[in-house]
């Protein structure tokens, strides 16, 4: 494994040197957005990190190893590939054992994360408990690994494509934090407001860090999700975008979507029948999500306790 194991040499000093940084996943770049859009985002976000002051490390697994920190080269060509694995837990090492190329999810990006020693990463949405999971039984691996991982991953929430009641159950089963940033709702990730109050709320980085280093004291250990309502303006809300999500739901029932092309299918699916306004609104809050978990990570780094 550690052979396998490839740090960029940029992330592994700050890692060493304690400074702040962020780890960032890839199947947004391989399954969640079209090319070139995903290419260009995956920059901004990256940009964004270190506009905080944090390094970026994108991960994901090349040629058979795990790259944590991404040269240009490796990202663009990751943006442009077609026949990219998605990674969670239960199929990560296949891609090192077969020596081949797969984008990480939630679930296995705090994998990799926590090997390489990064305490914040940001993402776009989790995912979570899909509608009709009572039958389907599909809830996505992002939930246990937020259960057992201890990595702080900043989202806009579960998906909206999601059952979020029941997802917020099941995160409350595991004993996984949730908390709001800056306000009481829990948002939904196209949408500020998933008309559901988040169990907890955070005012500030200052806050996540003390919840952080409280819950050390306890011996607790897990992740926590950070709640990040997208920005204002291009925020769709709930009541505009849930004819939407109806739609494409009721489209992948009847081409038989299932498994891990669910959520990669009902993404891309919603971008049409948006005009394009979900990926716009995808695009900002990814960026809005990097920039805090940059602020976190600075205010970890700077409390020194990490
Ligand atoms: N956030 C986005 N777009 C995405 C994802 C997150 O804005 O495509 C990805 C994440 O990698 C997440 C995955 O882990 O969707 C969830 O997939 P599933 O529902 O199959 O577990
Ligand atoms: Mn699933």
């Amino acid at each position: 494994m550690r052979s396998a194991l490839l740090v960029d040499p940029e992330v592994r000093d700050a890692l060493d040197a304690g400074q702040a940084v962020v780890a960032l996943e890839s199947t947004i770049v391989t399954h969640g957005m079209p090319w070139p859009q995903n290419l260009e985002t995956a920059k901004a976000v990256e940009a964004a990190v270190r506009a905080t002051g944090a390094v970026p490390a994108t991960i994901a697994v090349i040629d058979g190893m795990l790259r944590v920190g991404l040269d240009a080269k490796t990202l663009e060509s990751l943006a442009q590939a077609t026949d990219t694995l998605k990674l969670s837990r239960a199929d990560f090492a296949i891609a090192l054992s077969r020596g081949v190329t797969g984008s990480t999810t939630v679930a296995a990006t705090m994998i990799a994360a926590q090997l390489a020693g990064i305490e914040v990463f940001a993402t776009g949405g989790i995912g979570g408990v899909h509608r009709g999971a009572e039958l389907s039984f599909d809830v996505s691996a992002d939930l246990q690994e937020l259960a057992r991982t201890g990595v702080t991953v900043v989202a806009a929430g579960p998906k909206a494509i999601l059952d979020i009641p029941k997802t917020l159950e099941v995160l409350e089963t595991l004993g996984v934090p949730v908390m709001a940033y800056q306000q009481d709702a829990l948002p939904a990730f196209w949408s500020r407001d998933s008309g559901l109050k988040a169990p907890l709320r955070a005012d500030s980085t200052a806050d996540i860090a003390a919840f952080l280093e409280a819950r050390k004291t306890l011996g607790i250990v897990g992740g926590l999700l950070v709640a990040n309502p997208v920005a204002s303006e291009y925020e769709i809300p709930r009541e505009q975008m849930q004819a939407h999500i109806e739609e494409a739901l009721t489209q992948a029932e009847h081409a038989r979507i299932n498994g891990k092309n669910v959520t990669p299918w009902l993404l891309a699916r919603i971008v049409e029948l948006t005009d394009g306004r979900s990926l716009e609104c995808n695009k900002a809050l990814i960026k809005g999500n990097a920039q805090l978990a940059g602020e976190i990570a600075v205010e970890i780094a700077g409390r020194g306790t990490r």
